[in-house]
């Protein structure tokens, strides 16, 4: 038989598929849908091995999930507007575009030399006119229900990208692009109304059990909800003492503290705070603070180990529901866009409070404490604040009971516990406070001032404000011949700009900023399901058939980006009337990274990257697939492992081997179990067992095991063909494993598996429309098993019996093979679990 030549295989059958549209996906409405996605990849260059990791987990999943009987949907494309291609052309003097297509092609070349499975037909890129055109179309259609609006507010700069970034895009502090640390600036931008899907996003996590815990806690994490309360103070008047007319209004989630407010804190951005410092002896530390506060991230701000600074304002605010004034102070740890941008300071119930109290000098009123402290005997009947201070060393974060907090004292408190719900109640009555919902979520600023990006559709007129373009205008194109070497932006350039107004035809300017990448990619997945509509985004009937997606593959770095946003953009569109569904992605998987041999993440700039070509050329890229699937399950990283790759070599050198020696002689035919020799029935055997497993693996997205399921198979096969000539061998049961060893790695493996299909099994078509092999778990089951004889507990003997032995049987089995140690004993008792053990219990 024929040597196993991958290079020449593989050549060979992506001629054949690309010729015989193998890949083009069919409608068969009487068939179940499979929609099989990986994360397009932004073509900044060649693929490297974490795409490919990704996309063999899809094509292995795709590819099985059609032979299992599905009409599977499995499209790609590309991500390609972004910042790296404007980078690039102005680095190397060439069109953003130019670079962007020279990058598709040659990922799209490493896509078919890896054999996936796409339906290149429905392949597109985001900066294609005929796809962005309706993403502007989206944005006018969210614009029209008041979702996509235009507000000034300090937002994140990034100095060097030179460009707004939306919240999420700040990763620890830092630019998630560029690792820049952002700077502030009050800048008039676009966003869409994400927060307005804040309490629908979160409540739909619950639904999604087929998404890793940890992407979901994440998501719960960002749109951050918080039960609490609104409290409102007054302002004092310049005595300190009598209640003006000005409120100040505090969010907090424990108003059951509301006795042990010893201050109140405005964040230094906080207009009222300069407004109360201004020509004051305490103006210029204030805005000290306030430059010293502006280089630091809201995320630094916040953390619990940075040292807080605070000043002194001079007024006073007073507590509603026991009048005492408490003093203004501002510091850097409260945040001005969260809550009501103001916070009520109690020290013994928060440890910034605590650490700012105790750096400041200010009260620490105990009025919660645990049943077992002392202070709880002395206090737990004290309505009046007796105590104001106490020399604790951190503030009382646990559970415990009110104390000195006048009608309220003795109730339980803590988060939503019943002195919060009291004290809330209390407020409403007198009218100073009312409960409340709070996110952390932020609205999604999605304007960016760079020119690779899709322009937002709106022109802006002196007369009538912002005007959206009409609708058979779109799309607005984006230019093509900047000279982004020199320096040419679309803020700049004329002829993009300058338009008339659509209302009133008066001389208007054209919106230059573009969309944020990640609106492209929030609606890709729909337009799979009808790439060439130029009629509409997608059609109706189309997304009906495919959506959701089943399984979705991509790294784990966008669980709080991409995945929110797209979530959030299907449920708009489903308001729209457009989809029905109300998530996106029925399945997630996370697949882990690749990382070098000693553990480090691979990237140009280390020097340590493994680029798939040095995979695919010396072995192929069915190796290549195998190795990336069977050295560890798709979720856990790995480290880069030349041995492993040779390892899979191997064995896909021996399996060829062993299926052309199992097709010796052999031909297809009904294998009957009855009639198998002893060889031949084992065999059999560790068919339908490996194949029960393999099956079940390969639905649990365990390829690993799936592997080694065949892998098993193919030893006990290798073994037959040695141990038994080729004229007594069963030929039906041989084709038979032949057949299923090459089927069940097709999905994996598939040159490997299309040629032994064609030339071994003799076989017409693809093997990728062969429908998956049945097994049989009555045929899996062994005619013996070994079960363990035990004397008074301990394992004495392990015996081969016959799977369906009598208790008798068994006994008399177990006793014959201690025998020795029997001897001049006397049996008390006997214990047989069938198929487990015989205990024999003998003095
Ligand atoms: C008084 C209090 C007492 C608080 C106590 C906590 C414990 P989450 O759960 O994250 O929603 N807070 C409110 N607005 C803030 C802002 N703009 N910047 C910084 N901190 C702010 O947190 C709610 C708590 O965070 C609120 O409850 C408030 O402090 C603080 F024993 O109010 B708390
Ligand atoms: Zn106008």
């Amino acid at each position: 038989f024929p040597a196993y030549d991958a290079q020449a295989i593989e050549t060979k059958w992506q001629r054949v598929w690309e010729e015989e549209d193998l890949y083009k996906t069919d409608t068969d409405p009487a068939k179940p849908k499979k929609y099989v996605l990986e994360m397009f990849p932004y073509p900044s260059g060649d693929l490297h091995m974490g795409h490919a990791r990704n996309y063999t987990i899809g094509d292995a999943m795709a590819r099985q999930a059609r032979m299992r009987g599905y009409d599977v949907l499995h499209p790609m494309g590309f991500d390609a507007f972004g910042l790296p291609a404007e980078n690039a052309a102005i680095k190397h003097n060439t069109q953003a575009s130019k670079w962007t297509h020279q990058n598709i092609a040659q990922a799209v070349r490493t896509m078919k030399r890896m054999g996936f499975s796409y339906d290149y037909d429905r392949m597109f890129n985001t900066c294609d006119p005929e796809y962005y055109k309706w993403g502007q179309w989206m944005f006018i259609q969210m614009w029209k229900k008041g979702l996509a609006y235009r507000a000034t507010s300090p937002v994140n700069w990034c100095p060097t990208c030179k460009t707004v970034l939306a919240n999420e895009q700040v990763v620890e502090g830092r630019c998630w692009r560029c690792g820049s640390v952002p700077e502030k600036r009050n800048l008039s931008q676009w966003y869409l109304k994400i927060t307005d899907y804040a309490q629908e996003l979160l409540d739909d996590l619950d639904k999604l059990t087929g998404w890793p815990e940890n992407v979901k806690a994440q998501q719960r994490n960002w749109i951050g909800r918080s039960e609490g309360a609104e409290i409102d103070f007054r302002l004092a008047a310049e005595d300190g003492v009598t209640p003006t007319d000005r409120k100040v209004t505090v969010f907090t989630t424990r108003a059951d503290t509301l006795f042990g407010v010893s201050f109140m804190v405005l964040p230094p951005e906080s207009d009222l705070a300069a407004e109360l410092v201004a020509g004051t002896q305490y103006e210029d530390d204030f805005k000290a603070l306030k430059a010293a506060t502006e280089k630091v991230s809201a995320v630094d701000r916040q953390g619990s180990e940075r040292e807080k600074h605070g000043v002194f304002t001079g007024r006073y605010v007073i507590n509603p529901i026991n009048g005492r004034p408490a003093p203004v102070w501002v510091a850097d740890y409260v945040l001005m866009d969260y809550g009501t941008g103001a916070v009520m300071g109690v020290p013994c119930g928060d440890q910034r409070d605590f650490d700012f109290a105790r750096k400041y000098g200010l009260e620490i009123a105990p009025i919660i404490c645990e049943k077992d402290d002392p202070l709880y005997e002395e206090l737990k009947d004290e309505k009046e604040l007796r105590v104001r201070s106490v020399d604790w060393d951190k503030a009382m974060v646990a559970e415990g009971y009110l104390v000195q907090s006048g009608e309220f004292t003795g109730l339980k408190g803590g988060k939503h516990s019943e002195a919060v719900d009291a004290i809330t109640a209390w407020l409403k009555e007198h009218d100073c406070g009312r409960p409340t919902v709070q996110f952390r979520l932020r609205d999604w600023l999605i304007s960016r001032q760079r020119y690779w990006g899709n322009p937002i559709p709106m022109i802006h007129c002196d007369h009538c404000g912002d005007v959206p373009v009409p609708e058979d205008e779109l799309p607005v194109l984006l230019p093509e011949n900047l000279d982004l070497g020199a320096g040419d932006t679309l803020a700049e350039y004329a002829p993009f700009y300058e338009t008339t107004c659509p209302k009133c035809g008066r001389p208007a300017k054209r919106i230059t900023d573009t969309m944020d990448t990640f609106t492209c990619s929030s609606w890709y997945y729909l337009r799979y399901c009808d790439p060439h509509n130029d009629e509409a985004p997608f059609s109706k009937e189309a997304v009906d058939r495919w959506m959701p997606v089943d399984n979705y593959i991509g790294g784990i770095e966008h669980a709080i980006l991409h995945l929110l946003y797209s979530r959030f953009w299907t449920k708009v569109l489903r308001d729209l009337g457009m989809v029905d569904v109300d998530e996106p992605f029925t399945n997630l998987l996370c697949q882990g990274m690749v990382k070098d041999e000693n553990g480090d993440t691979m990237s140009k700039s280390k020097g340590n990257v493994v680029p798939p070509s040095s995979v695919i050329d010396p072995y192929g890229a069915d190796t290549m697939r195998l190795a990336i699937l069977f050295v560890a399950p798709p979720e856990k990283d790995f480290d880069w492992d030349p041995e492993a790759v040779a390892g899979a070599n191997r064995f896909i050198k021996r399996a060829w081997r062993v299926v052309w020696q199992l097709v010796e002689g052999a031909e297809a035919g009904h294998v009957d179990p009855k009639a198998l020799d002893a060889n031949a029935k084992e065999l059999n055997r560790v068919l339908h067992e490996m194949g029960i497993k393999c099956t079940n693996d390969f639905d649990r997205g365990q390829f690993n095991t799936a592997i080694s399921a065949v892998m098993e198979l193919t030893n006990a096969a290798s073994k037959y063909v040695n141990d038994v000539d080729a004229e007594k061998r069963d030929g039906a049961l041989c084709y038979r494993v032949a057949h299923d060893i090459v089927t069940m790695l097709a999905p994996i493996c598939p040159h490997w598996a299309e040629e032994l299909f064609h030339e071994a099994l003799g076989r017409e078509g693809s093997v990728y429309n062969e429908p998956w092999p049945e097994f049989d778990a009555a045929q899996a089951k062994s005619d013996t098993v070994e079960i363990a004889v035990q004397i008074k507990g301990k394992v004495r003997a392990r015996i081969n019996v016959p799977a369906d032995a009598a208790k008798d049987e068994l006994e008399a089995a177990a006793k014959e093979a201690v025998a020795a140690q029997l001897e001049g004993k006397d049996i008390k008792k006997v214990i047989v679990v069938p198929g487990r053990l015989v205990n024999i219990v003998a003095l």
